[in-house]
């Protein structure tokens, strides 16, 4: 009887008493349910209503008993093997997670000053942004970096700028994250250097270090070296840290960027689960005991939209990590356990309505509080238009602080367990993560599938199928494409005035130089070159002592570059993935035969160069462009990453392309592109048109406009639309 009621009647207590009392409704039994849920369901079919996930996991639209009864995790405990259910046997009811906001910007001393106003006013650790230049192992007068230093992130040159960086940061009492990949030694060093000199050994400092590069050649791009002497530097910092460093987390193994490039949940998980083994072996092969390390290997994942699936993944990182490490035959319970970091998604946040963001960024940390997450950074709202500022900053704070002290979410150990639906979809991301690492083992490991290009191009075609059900409208995104706003205000936004922090940078740098101990820099510059080259000693403790005596960030790079080399990228990119998800044929279709005509009428199709310049990597929305744009039918270029709008516009003019296209996502956009357009004047080709696409804040539209750029597409823009309107800027062009 209670069947024919309404759905509301289907609530988990009352399915419970079902269960218990009326025989039709047995969990094995589901054919009543059936019966009546297809008398609402479309097409009179329940299985209509069940969703495929890009992942390829069915998500029903009803659990019962039935799913859970052969799963073989429900019943373990938190702080206990397989740690399914936390880490810690108390979780937040003892110790909420670390409130870690990640943030950089312009000089050391305007970064220190936020973190100190952050710690004061809620946050619980620190978490650097280094700008590109950084990065990539640049000092702020390399000629490379103009348009670079400062923006997405601080810079930083030597142990001088960390020392103010961290100025009245206690670092044997705050923890300190530091994203840094590419020159992971130098800036470890550095920090190791300034502790020291604040007074605090390095036994007493307690923090991450990304040093995660296997994930930078798929998607983050913010390499230096080529992989093998990169994953030698891993090996070193591991080594290192484990030895001198015990509360040191030696490297954070990150998801997020995979994620934020486009991968799935199932994607993202098995993928980083395979990178971390390959640390494992690196570290192993070093001649090191497993438990002597691995507890200090640490995870840092994506959380977006996705929000069941999101919480299962989770929780199945941490079933799976604690069967792989048992593989390395590991022992120490420390070894057995996956602690994570957990970023609520960048990529999922808009420019358009940007207020809405805070609820977006909102519902993505509950799902990482709900996956039992150990540190967490919650997004700006203004994130898909510049850094954010002090506003936009605190509230994205206190969404964290709200959770923690006013919801009671924190008195509650994993508090999704038990239930049907989670059980059954823990299990099924863990079966969907372990058969993508079964095949990246058949690989040969991440290493090769890395080498390869295959990683790079899943995640890619994962990216293209996405954007192409935004724009055909399927996937649906609240002010972007459904419930659009006539007109949008604009909000305030952070402007970094880079050419002030350039000639600071520069001037400090060249203090330090005239003071500074140049034999003894020299030598110890020597002694990195000599240990790159025959690849004895550690290359930590060598940078230590490089910073000890004032050598900077980017002498120390080179001296390995001289050895090492530097990284090229092959630019492959994947084809008909945007054309075959795209699901509305109507301007498509039309636009192609606009194209088509176009190659008719001028003997050639209209060609564009998709540009990365200076040291922006981030490279999903360029490779996205590059193939929906050659699906329509476009003559596409892809340009390679970190190029000087010299050697842009040189290409440019060498592939005699009608327009140029600059994605920009690291703020560099103000010089940058400028730059290219008098580049492109300067060696005669000012017929080829600039378009821009990316993060752009509304306020420097008109200088853009103004220095000659002819279109640009901010976030959320339909490709579709784009390319009609890089087709019309053509053939203008060309009278
Ligand atoms: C915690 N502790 C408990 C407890 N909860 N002890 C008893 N009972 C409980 N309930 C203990 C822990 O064991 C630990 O001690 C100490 O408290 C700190 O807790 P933690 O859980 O380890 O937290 P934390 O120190 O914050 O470390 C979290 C982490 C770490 C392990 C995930 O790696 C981290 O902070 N990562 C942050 C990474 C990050 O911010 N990245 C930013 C990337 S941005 P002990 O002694 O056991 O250690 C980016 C963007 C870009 O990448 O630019 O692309
Ligand atoms: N300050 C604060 N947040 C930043 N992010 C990137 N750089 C900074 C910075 N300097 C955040 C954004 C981005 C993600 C990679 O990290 O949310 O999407």
């Amino acid at each position: 009887a209670c069947l024919e009621r309404d759905a509301i009647c289907l609530t988990h207590t009352c399915i419970a008493a079902m269960t218990h009392h009326s025989p039709e409704f047995q969990p094995g039994n589901l054919d009543a349910w059936a019966k009546a849920a297809a008398k609402s369901a479309p097409g009179g079919d329940v299985n209509a209503l069940n969703w495929l996930t890009p992942d390829g996991i069915t998500v029903k639209p009803l659990y019962t008993a039935a799913d859970t009864q052969n799963l073989q995790h429900t019943d373990t405990l938190p702080g206990f093997e397989p740690y399914l259910r936390g880490p810690q046997a108390t979780m937040y009811a003892v110790r909420p997670w670390t409130i870690r906001q990640y943030a950089g910007f312009s000089t050391a001393e305007e970064s220190n000053a936020f973190y100190r106003k952050a710690l004061a006013a809620g946050g619980q650790g620190v978490s650097v942004a280094f700008d590109l230049a950084t990065h990539r192992g640049y000092d702020s007068d390399h000629p490379r970096v103009t348009g670079d230093v400062g923006k997405a992130g601080v810079a930083i040159d030597s142990v001088e700028d960390m020392k103010i960086l961290f100025n009245e940061i206690p670092l044997d009492k705050v923890s300190v994250s530091m994203t840094m990949n590419g020159a992971v030694l130098p800036v470890l060093a550095g920090y190791v250097v300034a502790a020291e000199e604040q007074g605090v050994s390095q036994d007493k400092l307690s923090g991450t270090i990304q040093n995660d590069i296997l994930k930078e050649f798929m998607v983050r791009n913010t390499y230096i070296y080529p992989p093998e002497p990169s994953m030698k530097i891993i090996g070193d910092i591991i080594e290192y840290t484990a030895k001198n460093m015990p509360k040191f987390n030696s490297i954070s193994i990150s998801g997020y960027h995979m994620q934020e490039a486009g991968a799935n949940q199932a994607l993202e998980l098995a993928f980083t689960l395979a990178d971390g083994k390959e640390y494992v072996k690196t570290a192993i092969a070093k001649g090191m005991d497993v438990d002597d390390f691995a507890g200090r290997l640490s995870f840092f994942w994506a959380i977006g939209m996705n929000f069941y699936l999101e919480v299962a993944k989770m929780r199945a990182a941490r079933l799976l990590w604690c069967r792989i490490m048992k593989g390395f035959e590991a022992k120490k319970p420390k070894s057995l356990m996956l602690r994570t970091h957990c970023q609520t998604s960048g990529w999922s946040l808009t420019e358009q309505d940007p207020y809405n963001n805070v609820v977006r960024t909102t519902i993505e940390a509950m799902a990482a509080v709900f996956g039992g997450t150990q540190s967490l950074h919650t997004n700006s709202f203004d994130e898909a238009i510049a850094l954010p500022t002090e506003f936009s900053a605190r509230i994205a704070r206190n969404t964290q602080l709200i959770i923690q002290e006013e919801t009671h979410i924190t008195n509650v150990i994993d508090p999704w367990a038990g239930s049907y639906m989670m059980e059954k979809l823990t299990q099924d991301m863990a079966d969907a993560a372990w058969a993508i690492i079964e095949e990246v083992e058949a690989m040969g490991g991440m290493t090769k599938a890395v080498d390869s290009g295959w990683a790079k191009l899943k995640i890619e075609a994962a990216a293209a199928e996405k954007q192409a059900r935004i724009d055909s409208g399927k996937d649906v995104i609240v002010g972007v494409n459904k419930y659009k706003l006539k007109t949008e205000d604009t909000i305030e936004a952070r402007d970094i005035d880079n050419v002030a922090v350039r000639d600071s940078q520069i001037a400090r740098l060249n203090a330090i130089k005239q003071k500074r101990d140049a034999a003894q820099v020299q030598q110890a510059l020597e002694a990195i070159e000599s240990a790159a080259e025959s690849g004895t000693g550690n290359l930590l403790d060598l940078c230590i002592k490089a910073v000890r005596v004032r050598a900077t960030v980017g002498e120390i790079s080179d001296a390995m570059e001289k050895s090492f080399g530097r990284h090229r990228a092959d630019t492959q990119k994947v084809t008909g993935v945007y054309a075959a998800a795209y699901d509305s044929a109507e301007g498509w279709d039309k636009l192609k035969e606009e194209i088509a005509q176009f190659a008719t009428e001028q003997g050639r199709r209209p060609r564009v160069m998709i540009s990365k310049l200076g040291q922006d990597g981030h490279d999903r929305g360029a490779k996205v462009v590059a193939t929906a744009f050659a699906d329509l039918g476009f003559d596409v270029d892809m340009g390679p990453l970190f190029q000087t709008p010299e050697e842009c516009a040189r290409q440019a003019i060498e592939n005699d392309v009608h327009a140029v296209g600059v994605s920009t996502l690291a703020a560099g956009h103000k010089t940058l592109v400028p730059a290219i357009i008098a580049e492109l004047k300067k060696q005669g080709a000012d017929d080829i048109i600039v378009f821009v696409g990316g993060v752009i804040p509304r306020q420097d539209y008109d200088m853009l406009y103004e220095a000659g750029v002819k279109g640009i597409y901010g976030p959320g823009t339909p490709i579709p639309a784009s390319a009609k309107d890089v087709l019309e800027q053509i053939k203008k062009a060309l009278g």
